[in-house]
């Protein structure tokens, strides 16, 4: 377990005493001149406090983001497909363990974090608190929700803070072939029967909008970015990101003959950017405050999954103590 930063954390007044401008603009320079940033180094409390929200958050997706492909596990249409599902799903939950032991770097307990997502008070991403109706939503979890979790990923790779970088490093290589296996399953499915066919670009229909909602709100409502952007934890904006998926997946959807739902949806030559249709914000907000079609249920879910787990804990608990004894004598 990773929990150098433990010994740094400091009380609230000593923390900003100790954050005089000279500090503050030492520690900006290293970022600016790309240094990593590693947990025994100096860091502006607001810094690791942004650091722990935004992994934790992350390493939250990752395990709820297993409910919703998990529901097709014992239902995927052939051993092959079932293999690759499993395979994809544990990733999930490896992605889950890297980005939480990132985040107990900057000296904020595993057990915290759970516990933060556990009683609701954490956030996860939006994109899992839909269902997953038919097996063409996993085509379409794997095509879209990967695509985007790879555009918004890649960049992370080179986070300033060196543990988060190196993590995303390997997430992001299991996230692309999550991604072609998505696709995978879309040209199947896209190249099948009519009815195929239909689940397929039923499935683009209800999971394009949440897709674009994964990249945050608009820039101008985004109140972390501008400050992640000079810490250089985040590269690009919510909104750039954003068009970049644009840009990249609706020919993808035209390969797959597939049409994506959005009436405004245009290619602009002048600028080599497709204009798509205002994003319903509302729904964005009603899914963050807990109001989504499934996100009751997938916290009912993880809680269930935590208590019927206490056994598994226990044991490996015992079993560190037991192996702590025997080193000791
Ligand atoms: N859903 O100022 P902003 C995956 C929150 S895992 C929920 O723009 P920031 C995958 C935001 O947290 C997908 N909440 O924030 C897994 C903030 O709330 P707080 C997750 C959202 O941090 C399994 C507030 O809105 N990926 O891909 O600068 C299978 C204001 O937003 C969302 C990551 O976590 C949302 N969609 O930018 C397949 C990547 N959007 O904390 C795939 C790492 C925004 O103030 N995270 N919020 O209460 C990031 O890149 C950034 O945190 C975000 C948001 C772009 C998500």
């Amino acid at each position: 377990m990773y929990t150098q930063g433990l010994d740094q954390k400091a009380g609230k007044g000593e923390a900003q005493a100790a954050e005089s401008a000279e500090r503050l603009a030492a520690f900006q320079a290293r970022v600016d001149a790309e240094e990593k940033i590693e947990p025994k180094d100096w860091m502006p409390e607001a810094y690791r406090r942004t650091l722990v929200r935004q992994i934790s958050q992350h390493a939250h997706s990752e395990i709820i983001g297993m409910q919703p492909e998990g529901n097709w596990l014992t239902r995927a249409p052939s051993l092959k497909r079932k293999a690759i599902l499993i395979a994809k799903v544990q990733d999930e939950a490896g992605h889950g363990h890297y980005l939480y032991s990132a985040a107990e770097t900057l000296g904020t307990s595993r057990e915290e974090m759970v516990d933060d997502l556990l009683t609701g008070k954490a956030k996860y991403s939006s994109i899992f608190n839909y269902p997953t109706l038919s097996w063409a939503d996993i085509g379409a979890i794997g095509w879209l929700v990967d695509g985007a979790a790879i555009m918004n990923q890649v960049p992370l790779c080179r986070c300033s803070y060196g543990p988060y970088a190196r993590a995303m490093v390997r997430i992001c290589k299991e996230e692309s072939f999550h991604q072609r296996q998505g696709f995978d399953i879309m040209l199947s499915l896209a190249r099948g029967t009519p009815e195929q066919k239909a689940m397929a670009q039923d499935a683009l229909d209800r999971w394009w909008w949440p897709s674009l909602m994964m990249f945050g709100p608009s820039d101008k409502d985004s109140k972390h970015s501008a400050q992640s952007m000079a810490w250089k934890i985040k590269r690009f904006s919510n909104d750039e990101l954003r068009q970049k998926f644009v840009d990249v997946t609706v020919p993808q959807a035209e390969f797959l003959g597939l049409r994506v739902p959005d009436d405004d949806l245009e290619y602009d030559a002048a600028s080599g950017h497709y204009r798509y249709g205002e994003i319903d914000w509302e729904e964005f907000i009603q899914v963050l405050k807990g109001n989504g079609p499934c996100n009751r249920q997938r916290l009912e879910t993880r809680n269930r999954a935590h208590a019927e787990g206490a056994w598994v804990r226990e044991a490996a608990r015992a079993y560190a103590t037991k192996q702590r004894g025997r080193r000791a004598a």
